[in-house]
This record gives C-alpha cells, structure tokens and sequence, in this order.
C-alpha cells in the first residue's frame, strides 16, 4: 500500500462509459415532473388539474391524492417535530422550489407541457429569509410552533470569560450559503417487478440507509425494497434520500410502471440541499505576547424551510471550536432557524470549515489587535506533538498530531519569508496590484457519528477476490483504493480484486459515504474480511501440502502459499482456489465482517494562500495555493492528492466565488451557472500538495480521512489572504465569498 496507482475506474468515466440512472433503459417509464412553488411563503388557495389532465395519458397527483403525510425530521433530541416536511406542500408552501404537486407523463416533454397547464392559486404570506429575521418571529413558518427556531444549545454564560485578558476582539463571520453542484443533478428510477419488490435505482451516496428511508417511508419491509446506485457524478454530502425519490416509488407503485425523474440543473440549484448558511460571532482574548486564554463562539444556523441534518451540524462546529489551538475556556452555543428557503444539509466539510473559519478569522483579529505576526501567534497557541491524546477545551478528543510540523512544512513550501519581503517591496512601489499572504492551520473530524461498516471478501474459482463493500463510492475511487488494502492482504495483485458496491441485493448491508469514514471503517471491514479468508486460505492450503499450518506462509511475491523457508512446492491462489472449488468447500473462502472504530480521528494540516489583489478594480486572483494535509497513513497517494484538489478547489470557491443568494422576499437570484459563480480550472492555479503522514492510533490501518480535508484547510486562507492584501488600506475585514465586487466596496468605504 502506500503506491500510487491509478484510478481504474477513470479509464470508464474518461471515456465516456460511466453507467449513470439516467442511462438505465427502462422501456415503457412514465416521467415524473413536479410542479414547484415559485413563491418562497404563501398559502394554496387552489390547484386547478383539469387543463393538465384533459392531455391524453396525463396523471396529476396533489397532497390529498398521494397522502403520504410528512417526512419527519430526523429524530435527533431537541429538534422540534412539528416541523416535518410533507411530501408534496398542503395548505402552505414555505421556499421557492417546495412541490405543490407531480405530474405524470409517457415523456418528459409532455410533463414539461402538462406542468405548466396546472394552475395554482396562492395567496403569498410574509417571509423570513435571513436567519436574523427569522430569530425575530415576525413571519413564522410553523405558527403551530410559534417560534422559527427548530433546535438551539444554549450555555449557561460565563461573565468572567475574558476577565483575565490584556487583549479582547470580536468579530464575525458568515460562512455563505453554498449550492454542492454535482456534475450529476439527481436522478432515480423505481420498478416494481413480477415478485412485487420495489427496484429504485438512485444517484445517491448512501444506497443502504436510502433503501431502509424508502422502506419505512412507503409501510415496507427494508426486504421488499431494493437501492441500486449505479456511477455517481458527485454528491459532495449533499446526496441523500429525497422527497422526490420517495414520490417517484410511489409512483411507480402507484402507476403499475416505472417511472423516473431526473432534474433539471436549474430544479438542482433551488431544490437539492443547499450547504454552510450560519452566522458565527465570536469573541478571543489572551495576554499582549500573544497567548490565548479564552474564546466565545456563537452559531446561528439557518437550516432552510424544513429542518433536517443541517440543525445538527452546528453541533460539529462547536465541538471543533478549538482548532489546533490550546485555548484554556471556551464557550459555544447554537440556534438552528427556520426561513423560507431551501433547506440545509451537509455540504463538503459539514459543519467543520465553519469552525475552522470562525477561530482562524478570530486569531488574525487577535494577532492584529497585539501587534504580532499572526503566523507567530498561531505557532505559539499550538497543542505540542506531545500532548497527544488529548481533550479540548471544546469537548473534542484529538487522537493524534502534530500541527507545528505541519505549518513548517506549509511555510518553507511557500517560501513565506520570500513572499513578505516581495509584498513590502510592492508595498513600498506603491504598485497597484497588491499581494497579500493568508495562512490557516485545521484540524477536523472523520468519523464524526463513529459509526460501523460493512466489508466481505470472498475468492472466486479462478482465485481471483471480490470484496463487497457498505461504502459507497460516488467519485472517491474506492474501486482502486479499497481494491489494494484487500490485494494487499492476500498476496494478489490488485487487478486480481473486483469491489462490488451500491446495490443492496449484492451487498447485503452498509452504512454508505459521507463524513470522510469510508477508509478508515469500510477500508478496515475490508482488510479484517481478507484477513480472515487468508488465514482460512493458508490452512486450507497446509492441508494440501501436508505441513504444519503454523510453517505455512502466504507469500505475495508467488502469488500462493509456501512452507516457510522453501518456496517449492508452492500452491497458488489459482490451485488452492480450484481445489477448493472441486471439492465443494470454496465457501470456507469467504468472509464477513463489521467493523466499528473506538475513536473518530482527527486530520489536520496547514495552507498557505498567496493573492494578488488590483486594487483599483478589486480583481482577485489566486496566485497560489500550498496544502500540508495529513490523513494519517495514506493507501494511494494520486487519489488523496485527487481529494485535496478537489477539495481545495471547493474551499477557494467559499473564499471567492460561490454565494446562494434570495432577495428579501426569498427568490432565488442565483439558480443557474449563469448566476452562481461556480468556478472551473481556469480560475485556479494548480495547487502544491506537501504530503504529511502521522498514523492515527485508531484503527490498524493508521488511515484518517482525507476527502473533506482540502475544504476545511484552503478557505480562511484564501480569505485571509485577501484581507492581508488590503491592510495598508485600513481594511480590516472582507465577507466571503471575497470576489471583486466587494473588495473594491471594502475599498471605497475605507477611504471614505
Ligand atoms: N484515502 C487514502 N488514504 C487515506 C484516506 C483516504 O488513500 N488515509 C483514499 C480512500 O481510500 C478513498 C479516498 O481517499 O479512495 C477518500 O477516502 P476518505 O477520506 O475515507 O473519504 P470517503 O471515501 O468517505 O469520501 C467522503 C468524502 C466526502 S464526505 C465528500 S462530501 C466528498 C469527498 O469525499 N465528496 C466527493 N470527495 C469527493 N470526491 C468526488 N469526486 N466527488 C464527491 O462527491
């Protein structure tokens, strides 16, 4: 392990071969269309179906037709259940894009012409758009519960929080509302076969929860259903079992016909899980040599119309509040609100850039107001490389790091010193491109949930493996990396392992991908099944060779099995396999496991962003981009390297480009390409990865996870980055997404 192999699963998805839903060739499917609210709060007077329904083979369902009541809001504590989602809107509609009914038709063409012969009468409601307003209760969405907050965790406030600081600044953040934007929009299509079971094939990150959701969304048994996730383009967290999933299987029970629906980019953009959307204040103080003594960090949360795993977030950002930082007393608290708009969900990073956001905004403001060099502030606020374990101030239990490490690394990559010295030299030119530096230090969570994992290996008669695994891949390449821990197990190559994933009749159970897990619960399920299979195998092969199973070794160079020391006779995987198989005992090769970690791990790392800022038009450009992440032990270091670019590019996105943005009456103003600043390559340099490896304690493989990591690290310093640009302009403070437009405002405004 450790090698970098390619991606084999790119050689199909670069050629055009991928097998997405909408590529299932179901003769004979209806279309499902849905009708969506164009206002963001108003209640339905009237849904008049006859012109639609006078269309030759139209079918239009509303609330009363398909009754299938509400889509509960997880059942976490403190979360208020009054405000569940129904699967198609009643009596009012709370967001632009909540479905007010479901059209039917042979093709999609026709669902678009039907849609638009519904019409619906509203009588539009006040609207609560921006969290603040929401928190005031002017306008409530659920007047049954007559509050707009759905969840909050408040702390029992320490007056004398900061009484022992020399040195106390507050500040706050908003971490924007952001769209994830899968290449892929969301796509399903149900089936019901001759034996009455339900088939939903489904562009989702978690096949195994979604067929259980389904399930008990319809009144079936998880038995009756089957998930089938073929390729994936994308998810980035935001990839869940939806309403619209849920009415296309009951449609197709309806109908007595598959029936499927695959989104519009533009549907996508208003009605997937929309991600970030909090509001952190916060509050450091310390001593004037720069060591901090206490931080306040507050969340208000805007989880969109209908509360879901977007009101359990915050919780992750509180927990993280910490960072890499020794901070003695800290205090959090979070409210979640209701507004109209689309609801939140977890988005790449999930609650964790937040925090890193939040705490790495607050330490520059604290190296500003002492006079000291933020980068020197940081360094001396780290927890040692020896403190390891260790439990913050924040209720977080690090597993293992060392963080100095990391910023050194980051720093000389840079060449930071150089790049001072380059800015006071324009500085001191007046040059009107200025270059601004931001560093950021992260620590986050994977594995957050500490949640179990589904692996099986079994060898085939030609004594090749199969592992079939409960993670599913949706862009990650599990089919290389989790291919290798197996191949590397039993002394095969990797090509001789094929991983089975996504469908939950050939994989009987899973937990699926999402919180940056998979590695270190599926890729470990993975490693023990193996395990088990090859020490069957090397009993099994002891019997052959009529030896002491103790003097029999498994040797990956000959591909089989040898007594120690004399590599003739040998029996290979190919021969101990056949065997096995003639003498009906080639099920003694195969095994299960479920693997569930002690811990959560902790992955880190340090970035250094360098920009350049025009400041007479507030242009940005990101010159330059140096990411130390470490995930623990790395299994293939081209897909990790993969993950950061990725990554990173999302977290640059945040800093500079990407907002979702309502006007005051809650109408989406950026639902397309057009209008939400999605950046392509062209937009970013080719970023410097700097590989760092500190193996985690936590589970054998030594693997943290590293799909997330890229997010949480790049954005605060990017961000920062260009605040530091404009400080000799006596700009203190530029709100994300930091593009043009607001530099050059932030400009003008400090020059009066
Ligand atoms: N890996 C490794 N060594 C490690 C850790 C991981 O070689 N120490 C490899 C893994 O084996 C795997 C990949 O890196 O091939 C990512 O593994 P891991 O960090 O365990 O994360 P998951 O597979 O659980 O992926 C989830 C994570 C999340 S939460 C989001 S969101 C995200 C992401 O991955 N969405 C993605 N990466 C994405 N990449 C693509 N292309 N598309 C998405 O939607």
């Amino acid at each position: 392990m450790g090698q970098r192999v390619l991606r084999r699963e790119d050689s199909r998805f670069l050629r055009g071969k991928g097998l997405y839903v909408e590529n299932i060739d179901l003769p004979d499917a209806l279309h499902a269309t849905f009708i969506r609210s164009p206002y963001a709060h108003a209640r339905i007077v009237d849904v008049d179906v006859s012109a639609a329904l006078a269309l030759p083979g139209t079918q239009v369902f509303t609330s009363e037709a398909v009754g299938l009541g509400t889509f509960q809001p997880p059942p976490f504590p403190g979360l208020d259940q009054r405000m569940g989602r129904p699967f198609l809107a009643d009596e009012v509609v709370r967001f632009v894009g909540d479905i007010v009914a479901v059209v039917v038709t042979d093709s999609r063409a026709e669902g678009v012409d039907a849609a638009e012969l519904v019409v619906v009468e509203y009588d539009p409601l006040p609207t609560a758009v921006d969290p603040e307003q929401a928190l005031a209760g002017d306008a409530l969405l659920f007047p049954e519960a007559g509050t707009n907050i759905c969840t909050s965790h408040p702390t029992e406030r320490d007056e004398s929080l900061f009484d022992d600081c020399d040195a106390v600044v507050s500040g706050r953040l908003i971490s924007q509302r952001m769209a994830a934007c899968p290449l892929e929009p969301r796509s399903c299509a149900a089936m019901v076969g001759d034996d009455g079971r339900l088939t939903l094939w489904l562009s989702t990150q978690t096949p195994h929860q979604d067929r259980d959701g389904l399930a008990m969304s319809l009144g079936l048994e998880a038995a009756d259903v089957r998930v089938v996730a073929p390729d994936v383009g994308g998810g980035f967290g935001a990839k869940m079992l939806a309403v619209e999933e849920i009415l296309v299987s009951w449609l197709a029970r309806q109908t007595g016909r598959p029936v499927r629906w695959t989104e519009t980019r533009s549907e996508n953009m208003i009605a997937m899980n929309h991600g970030r959307a909090a509001v952190l204040d916060f509050t450091i103080g310390g001593s004037r040599d720069g060591a901090v003594q206490a931080y306040r960090l507050r969340i208000l949360q805007d989880v969109g119309a209908y509360p879901r795993i977007g009101a359990v977030l915050p919780g992750f950002t509180a927990l993280m509040a910490s960072g890499v930082y020794a901070i003695p007393k800290i205090e959090t608290e979070f409210t979640c609100v209701v507004t109209n708009t689309t609801p939140i969900g977890p988005f790449r990073g999930a609650g964790r850039p937040e925090a890193t956001q939040a705490i790495e905004r607050a330490m520059d403001l604290f190296a500003g107001e002492i006079g000291i060099d933020s980068v020197e502030v940081r360094r001396r606020n780290l927890f040692a490389s020896d403190a390891f374990p260790l439990t913050t101030a924040s209720g977080a239990s690090y597993d293992c790091g060392d963080y100095e490490r990391a910023l050194d690394l980051a720093l000389e990559t840079a060449v930071y010193e150089g790049l001072r010295e380059e800015q006071r030299r324009r500085r001191a030119q007046g040059s009107t491109i200025a270059l601004g530096i931001g560093v950021s230090l992260y620590v986050e969570i994977t594995n957050g949930l500490v949640e179990p994992e589904f692996g099986a290996v079994e060898i085939t008669p030609e004594g090749e493996a199969i592992l079939r695994t409960g993670s599913f891949s949706h862009g990650q390449g599990h089919e290389t990396t989790f291919a290798m821990i197996v191949a590397d197990r039993l002394g095969l190559p990797v090509d001789a392992v094929r991983v089975a994933k996504g469908d939950t009749d050939e994989v009987r159970q899973g937990v699926g991908t999402y919180g940056s897990k998979s590695t270190q619960i599926g890729g470990v399920a993975a490693q023990q099944a193996a395990g088990v299979v090859a020490e069957r195998a090397r009993q099994l092969a002891a019997e052959q060779l009529e030896a002491n199973v103790d003097d029999v070794v498994l040797d990956a160079d000959v591909g089989g099995f040898h007594v120690i020391g004399s590599p003739a006779p040998t029996i290979t995987w190919q021969e101990l396999a056949s065997r096995a198989y003639d003498e009906g005992r080639l099920e003694e090769l195969c095994a299960e496991e479920v693997f569930k970690a002690g811990a959560p791990t902790f992955p880190f790392g340090a970035h250094v962003a360098v920009v350049e800022v025009d400041t007479e038009t507030g242009d940005v450009e990101l010159r330059r981009l140096v990411a130390v992440d470490d995930a623990g032990r790395i299994i293939n270091p081209v897909i990790a390297d993969g993950q950061v670019h990725g990554g990173v590019a999302t977290g640059v996105a945040q800093a500079l480009y990407e907002e979702f943005v309502y006007d005051e009456d809650g109408n989406p103003l950026s639902g397309s390409f057009l209008s939400y600043a999605f950046p392509s390559a062209a937009e970013l340099p080719l970023f410097d990865r700097v590989a760092m490896e500190t193996p985690t304690p936590v589970n054998v493989l030594g693997a943290k996870g590293i799909g997330e990591s890229g997010t949480i690290g790049a954005t605060p310093a990017v961000q920062s980055a260009v605040i530091d640009a404009l400080a000799p302009f006596g700009v203190r403070h530029v709100d994300m997404p930091a593009n043009g437009e607001r530099v050059w405002r932030a400009l003008q405004e400090a020059q009066g």
